[in-house]
């Protein structure tokens, strides 16, 4: 009699979860146990994605994960730099936990990462392309990573027992990498796979068949092009203008030295015809007929910079495209949770600069889309504030993992499944790389959905406050002028809770030893 009773209870139980799963309900789709792939490119800005409302290129795969499933519009990051940032997504921490505080350091491997929670549960982990974190990975199933920054053209890939170099555009090798390794996998196990994308970071080599594509289009202006960082001392002693640090041959390939420079040694002589025809015999000899100086020749580089960046961004969009048919035509669509974001932000010409660092909008807010079929509901919009310390928690969750507790960043997934949760109102940074390479002060701050208050420290120490909804550029430091007092104290109260949530020791003490200067 009690088996009986039992047994109807059981069926009862997953009728129950049957009829839920028709609706999407996130404790099934738990159990479906799906695949990941996180795509996480290098210094994508979301002024450059159609799906944010750029008007400057269109991402049409981008937004097509958007579209089917949700765009995050207020994604945010701790530390707004590469190896910073991944850090944080593998271990859920603030840079100070994880001691990943600075770019091209080695990262502690010895902590615990997420993948690992993932594979102790039964997934294939695997992580291919931009790793950046100065140590091979450990732990994971699979990894080909590519050297630090990689290199565009033919670059050289690391195994846990070789590297080799593989002739071709590095976001198609990749692409192709990602297709074996799906191909080869174990299919009795579920995968989370990270595909880390080179593009779009600095020196923007564009793959051949991108070269010259937007070279009809004329960009705008940002509203912030034309900064003169009055009454904003960090900002007005950095080094990432277009203006002044962008170099015309480096970066923008004006008579390139093709024969020292380390970037074109590695072409083939047929990769280097369509480029050298291009820079060489097109855009040099126009930069020379032109004779541009001041504000022409700063409108030249910017127009440039757009043009060589969006190309690269071109062929990222294209991949992510190719990547998604791959799960079409495998089947895999319905079961693999796709995301796509960025280590962090970038300037395209905001305050005119380029590069990232700051707290400020461009650099601190990334592109964030993510598709969960019969779990999100397509077009979803999320404007809460998440940050890539929730990025690991999230991916937990969506396997049924719990966060273990020292991870200091939480799952948005309830944000997305229809089950809801409290959220954070305000987000804390912390930023510390100076001086090299652009100059950019330490700081850390508190961002609401309104405003910024940030302390800047180190060769200076000051504050500054912005007003979002009247100033969205931050350009107008409000700091210490009349009628912001109760603003600057509340907000002040509200940082240090915030510090002293996720215990950042070092800045409690200089918060505590007040200011020098204001
Ligand atoms: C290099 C770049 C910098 C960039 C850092 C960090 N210079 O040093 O412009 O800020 O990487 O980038 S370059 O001339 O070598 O390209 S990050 O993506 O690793 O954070
Ligand atoms: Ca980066």
């Amino acid at each position: 009699m009690r088996g009986h009773f039992l047994s109807i209870w059981v069926l009862f139980i997953a009728l129950g979860q049957h009829l839920l799963a028709q609706d999407g309900n996130p404790a099934e789709a738990g159990t479906r146990r799906p695949n990941i792939i996180f795509i996480l490119s290098d210094d994508h800005a979301y002024q450059a994605i159609s799906a944010y409302g750029s008007q400057l290129a269109l991402t049409p795969n981008i937004d097509r994960i958007a579209r089917e499933g949700a765009l995050f519009t207020r994604a945010m990051v701790t530390n707004s730099i590469c190896g910073p940032s991944r850090a944080s997504l593998l271990t859920g921490k603030y840079s100070h936990k994880n001691g990943y505080t600075l770019n091209e350091r080695k990262f502690n491997t010895d902590q615990p990462v997420f993948t690992d929670l993932l594979h102790n549960s039964g997934y294939q982990t695997a992580w291919i392309g931009k790793w950046h974190l100065g140590n091979l990975p450990r732990g994971l199933d699979y990894f080909r990573i590519l050297n630090g920054q990689g290199e565009y053209y033919n670059p050289d890939l690391i195994g846990p027992s070789d590297t080799v170099r593989v002739e071709g555009y590095v976001t198609d090798i990749i692409t192709e990498l990602t297709e074996k390794w799906l191909d080869g996998r174990d299919e009795s196990k579920p995968f989370c796979l990270i595909v880390g994308e080179k593009a779009t970071h600095r020196e923007w080599l564009p793959d051949s068949t991108d070269l010259g594509a937007y070279d009809d289009a004329a960009f705008p202006l940002p509203f912030s092009f034309h900064d003169s960082y009055e009454g904003r001392v960090a900002a007005a002693q950095q080094d990432m203008t277009i203006g002044k640090t962008m170099l015309l041959k480096e970066d923008l390939k004006v008579h390139a030295d093709y024969d020292h420079d380390p970037l074109y040694n590695r072409f083939t002589p047929a990769q280097k015809k369509p480029f050298y025809d291009y820079y060489e015999n097109k855009i040099s000899k126009e930069f020379d007929s032109r004779h541009d100086t001041g504000e022409a020749l700063l409108q030249w580089k910017y127009q440039r910079y757009l043009r060589d960046y969006l190309s690269v961004a071109r062929s990222l969009d294209r991949n992510i495209g190719r990547l998604l048919d791959y799960l079409d035509e495998k089947g895999l669509a319905n079961n693999t949770v796709v995301i796509y974001a960025s280590d962090q932000g970038f300037y395209l010409g905001e305050h005119g600069w380029f590069d990232k660092r700051w707290i400020y909008e461009e650099s601190l807010r990334t592109p964030f889309v993510m598709r969960y079929p019969g779990v999100i509901k397509p077009g979803s919009q999320v404007s809460a504030i998440t940050l890539n310390i929730d990025w690991g928690p999230t991916l937990l969750d969506i396997c049924g993992i719990k966060t273990p507790p020292d991870m200091q960043g939480v799952s948005f997934l309830p944000l997305v499944d229809g089950r809801g949760a409290a959220w954070r109102k305000a987000m804390y940074y912390h930023y510390y790389e100076y001086p090299q390479p652009h100059h950019v002060s330490p700081h850390f701050g508190i961002r609401t959905e309104h405003r910024v208050l940030v302390r800047f420290y180190g060769p200076g120490d000051f504050w500054e406050l912005y007003d979002l909804d009247k100033d969205p550029e931050e350009l107008n430091n409000l700091y210490g002028k009349p009628g912001y007092a109760a603003t600057e104290e509340q907000l002040k109260a509200q940082l240090k809770d915030l510090i002293r949530q996720y215990d950042d020791k070092d800045a409690l003490q200089i918060l505590e030893r007040g200011e020098d200067s204001k």
